[in-house]
């Protein structure tokens, strides 16, 4: 999608961020009135961006907001599907509801939904996702691969690697991945994952990844404070800029998704592998069907978790929650 006004304005601060840009420049390069030029200027500075402007010298980015809107995310956002609609929201039930309507209604491939605060984010299983207001990251991505529904939990996989790359490549963080949803810093949840498909018996029609980002959240109430973290919290309490990491996410995602559907799962899961905390150890994965106990060997080219059990029987687990154990019990 072409940019915006907006996006090519904030494109031009932000490459002079340092310097004066003058109005007669800017309306050049962006072919609109210094009047409009003038406004769009407001506009930002209502949403927290701290423009300059000099008389005869022009306009000069000094500060940005850690805003999520469309124009956040999207100006230098280097992809060619991934994220170029976006649909944002200050508070919503879940964006995965938005995400499914859309979808039916027949949006674009890489459409997403992203919401400043969730009043009833979901996780699986019909749990819920704490989504406190303006210090993570809760969207919802649709893609349409052209796969059979028993493929797509591989997408799950996938989604998992873009988003420890791009956690690593923003903040230097290593997360590791829990199969098959989470993502863990120092045994802690900072991510999650929830899937989602609309299909027919043997194909996909779209696929909804719901992914949940603690960034910036200082503290958990008290029945998550053991188990979730955050990128702050791990970071020595320094913010993040939101818009940069899903921009990063984005690209990573396109590059593994093209790759995917060239060549299938067998790339993203060996970088999986290298990821993951749950493989080569004991765990008790607890499914629909009960409790499991062993040793979770791999996954399959399916993304299919095999755990052998002491009897030497080999399971294979399409969905559970897993707990790793330090030894053989
Ligand atoms: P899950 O079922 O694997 O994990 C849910 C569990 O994680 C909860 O029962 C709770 O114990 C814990 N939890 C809840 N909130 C948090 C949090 N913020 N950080 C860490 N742990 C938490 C994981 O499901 C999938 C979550 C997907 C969330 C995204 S956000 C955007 C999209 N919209 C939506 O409604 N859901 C997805």
């Amino acid at each position: 999608m072409a940019q915006s006004i907006r996006e090519k304005l904030l494109t031009l601060l932000l490459e002079n961020q340092n310097d004066y840009i003058s109005g007669q420049k800017i309306s050049e390069q962006l072919g609109c009135s210094r009047t409009a030029i003038w406004k769009h200027i407001s506009e930002l500075k209502k949403e927290g961006y701290d423009v300059e402007g000099v008389q005869k010298r022009g306009y000069r980015l000094i500060s940005k907001p850690n805003n999520i809107r469309p124009h956040d995310i999207r100006t230098n956002l280097q992809t060619n599907t991934i994220g170029q609609h976006i649909h944002f929201y200050d508070v919503v039930s879940s964006t995965q509801e938005i995400a499914h309507t859309l979808a039916l209604e027949g949006t674009k491939e890489g459409t997403v939904v992203i919401a400043e605060h969730q009043s009833n984010g979901r996780g699986r299983l019909g749990r819920q996702w704490e989504s406190p207001k303006g210090s993570g990251i809760w969207m919802s991505l649709i893609i349409r691969p052209n796969i059979p529904p028993h493929q797509a939990p591989q997408l799950t996989l996938l989604t998992a690697v873009a988003i420890v790359q791009a956690i690593q490549a923003e903040t230097n963080i290593k997360a590791e991945i829990k199969w098959p949803n989470d993502i863990l810093i120092n045994g802690k949840k900072v991510v999650g994952i929830l899937t989602e498909l609309q299909a027919e018996a043997d194909l996909v029609q779209s696929v909804i990844i719901g992914i949940g980002i603690n960034v910036n959240i200082k503290q958990f109430p008290k029945e998550l404070k053991n188990k979730a973290t955050s990128l702050l919290i791990e970071n020595g309490h320094h913010e993040i800029e939101r818009a940069l990491l899903i921009r990063t996410f984005f690209q990573q995602f396109e590059i593994l998704y093209k790759e995917y559907l060239e060549y299938g799962f067998k790339p993203i899961k060996l970088r999986w592998e290298s990821y993951a905390v749950s493989l080569g150890t004991y765990i008790t994965a607890r499914t629909l069907n009960g409790e499991i106990y062993g040793f979770a060997n791999g996954i399959t080219d399916e993304g299919v978790l095999l755990i052998e059990d002491k009897d030497g029987n080999t399971h294979q687990v399409y969905s559970a929650d897993i707990e790793i154990s330090s030894s053989q019990s």
